[in-house]
């Protein structure tokens, strides 16, 4: 991507030359033309409207294959940096991070900084951002104007199904910050270089389809061929997902790259508060999370602070965050993350004192309480937004089956979309309306929605929205980052197989 890295350059310093303040921006949008007779660029103007600390934060992350031990057992895939998950990129609101990208793969790649209202060029989508071609280096440069919990992970085919992936901490320097340790949990579902491959698996699904042929990764086909719905071999229902709950059981599901039986630790004092950030990384596997002999206060998802709210359990989609607060016992404790759905856990451990962890395969009875999930929360009142007729409606009717294994937003896949358009300025509606029989986390790109309880409370702000089966869901937000942005299921095969749009500005 030679030319393409040259432009791009070019273009960037052109743009930094415009955020040098909001003024100068503020100046820019209201001419029509500059004295080189360029239009101002909305992208660049919204840029410069974000807050600017004046400090950068420069990361390398090499993409390389690597063997990775995940516990005692060794799994070929792909990684940043060598290590799973991909290291810790941390900054505070307003300051600029440039993040270079070395593809040592040999296919294409690119990283999309999932839930941050960042600048379009850089969010790591195409055709925002044209991916990386493979032993070609790209600097993702961009200001993050908002605190909280995000991660970052591949844009690219079915890439986010393996070890590409790391977490993104934006402090807020204003914030209390009631607790005295902060525990990063990432989950995932794994089988890269130990089951059937992110590709074997997506054409098992294409393929079993429309026969009942042996489909790795995808449980029992006994099962499978028994079942009225092809697919649904080898998971469950949930109550709590209205129906099945994935398509693909994995070898493994992981707490911070590591297996159950090898749990990664985390050590405070007794008594101490902990804040976990919970981030499910995983491509088909919802996650009910507890943490043994504790209730937890969820504070944060998505990275927005809620009212806080006490419950037993969390359930995280694919794509989410959950922030909780716990206060530590004393003793060994087992955070466990059961794959829902899926007769599986993942875990990680809190130590404060002497004892023996439980069993690998310890289920707390905290997984059984009350679960904390989307419906109960709302928006604390500093991030709600604020009351607004919405200008315009928009529809995304959810579609789609196992057999054939495709899945469409208003009817169509990604190839023949018809995207989504709004004008900058406007406080959009925009409804799910689920009509398959399975649930999907949806996820928007570049912005911060407001979902719609159904007895009109703020609900939470959210980038990724887990839509039940046969739900119809409304959410809101202020279209106000210019670009295009992408729409979609965070299940890395539906997605893959056509449940995406985009949401296009127009001017
Ligand atoms: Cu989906």
């Amino acid at each position: 991507m030679g030319d393409l890295a040259a432009s791009f350059g070019g273009e960037l310093s052109r743009r930094r030359f415009l955020g040098v303040s909001a003024a100068a921006g503020l100046v820019l949008a209201g001419c029509a033309s500059r004295t080189d007779g360029t239009v101002p660029d909305p992208v660049a103007i919204a840029e410069s409207r974000r807050p600017h600390s004046g400090r950068t934060v420069n990361a390398t992350l090499s993409a390389q294959r690597t063997r990775a031990d995940i516990g005692g057992v060794m799994a070929e895939t792909l990684s940043y940096n060598d290590t799973v998950p991909g290291p810790l990129l941390r900054a505070s609101v307003g300051d600029e991070v440039a993040v270079t990208v070395r593809n040592r793969l040999n296919e294409p790649t690119s990283v999309h900084w999932h839930g941050i209202a960042l600048r379009n060029d850089m969010d790591g989508a195409a055709p925002a951002t044209p991916d990386i071609d493979a032993g070609q280096d790209f600097t993702y440069r961009f200001s993050v104007p908002h605190p909280g919990t995000y991660w970052a992970h591949p844009h690219t085919g079915l890439q986010a199904d393996t070890g590409l992936y790391l977490p993104v901490i934006v402090d807020d320097p204003a914030e209390p910050g009631d607790y005295d340790a902060e525990w990063v949990v990432m989950l995932d579902d794994w089988t890269d270089g130990i089951g059937s491959s992110p590709r074997q698996i997506y054409e098992g699904l294409l393929t079993m389809s429309g026969s009942a042929h042996h489909m790795p990764g995808t449980g029992d086909m006994d099962d499978m061929a028994a079942s009225a719905v092809p697919g649904m071999g080898g998971t469950r229902g949930s109550e709590l997902l209205g129906g099945d709950a994935g398509d693909v059981t994995y070898p493994y599901y992981l707490a911070n790259g590591r297996i159950p039986g090898a749990a990664s630790t985390f050590r405070v004092k007794p008594g101490q508060r902990v804040r976990i950030r919970l981030i499910n990384a995983g491509s088909d596997t919802a996650f009910r999370v507890a943490l043994t002999g504790h209730r937890m206060t969820v504070t944060h998802t998505d990275g927005f602070p809620v009212a806080p709210a006490e419950f037993d359990a969390v359930l995280i989609g694919m794509g989410e965050r959950y922030d909780v607060v716990v206060t530590a016992g004393d003793g060994v404790f087992a955070l466990v993350a059961a794959a829902e759905g899926k007769n599986s856990v993942a875990r990680a451990l809190l130590v404060t004192g002497s004892g023996a962890p439980a069993a690998a395969d310890f289920r707390p009875a905290e997984l059984s309480g009350r679960v904390g999930t989307v419906a109960q929360l709302s928006a604390a009142s500093a991030v709600a937004l604020p009351n607004r007729t919405a200008d315009l409606a928009l529809p995304a009717d959810l579609g789609g089956s196992m057999s054939p294994y495709a899945w469409t937003i208003n009817g169509r896949p990604f190839a023949t979309t018809d995207p989504l358009a709004v004008q900058q300025g406007q406080r959009v509606a925009l409804t799910f309306s689920n009509m398959s029989m399975m649930w999907h986390p949806m996820h928007l790109h570049g912005h911060t929605f407001e979902v719609v309880t159904p007895d009109g409370r703020p609900g939470a702000r959210k980038d990724t929205v887990n839509v039940l089966p046969m739900q119809k869901l409304t959410v809101i937000f202020d279209a106000d980052n210019p670009g295009v942005w992408m729409l979609h299921c965070h299940n890395t095969y539906h997605q893959e197989a056509g449940m995406m749009t985009s949401l296009n500005y127009s001017t």
